[in-house]
């Protein structure tokens, strides 16, 4: 019985730094920029109150899919107060008359956002929810 409960505490430890190993590569696979004139992909979880990522590159006039996965229990939504840039979620367009990127996603949902954006900078993305941003759920997508 004692050998059993050891065995289940090892196999929880190691889960634990699998799953660590896994988010930091993600991060780094995301902070490589785009190569040679081709559309670039990221994805980005958002969780209950954070972005995993909180840094995005795209490169300018040159499409980024950003596969977004809500995998908290709360709304959230993908928000970048003003940029030029061409916006759409699931193919729709995801401009509004106050945000120049909302992408609302209920929770457990998930979709594609594609931001195609016409200047080089650097832009805050947020979430909207009352208090989320306060709470840390904002990132930086840079522009090259
Ligand atoms: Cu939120």
């Amino acid at each position: 019985m004692r050998k059993f409960t050891t065995a289940i505490v090892v196999g929880a430890a190691s889960l634990t730094l699998f799953l660590a190993g896994c988010s930091g590569g993600g991060e780094k696979e995301a902070a490589k920029p785009a190569e040679g004139g081709s559309a670039s992909a990221a994805a980005l979880k958002m969780e209950d109150i954070k972005f995993d990522k909180t840094a995005l590159t795209a490169t300018k006039g040159q499409a980024l899919t950003v596969t977004i996965t809500n995998a908290g229990a709360l709304d959230h939504d993908f928000t970048i107060e003003k940029i030029d840039a061409k916006a759409t979620l699931d193919g729709k367009d995801a401009k509004t008359d106050k945000y120049a990127v909302h992408a609302a996603l209920k929770a457990k949902a998930n979709g594609k956002l594609e931001i195609t954006p016409n200047a080089a900078g650097t832009f805050e993305y947020f979430c909207t929810v009352a208090g989320h941003k306060e709470a840390g759920m904002k990132g930086t997508l840079t522009v090259k």
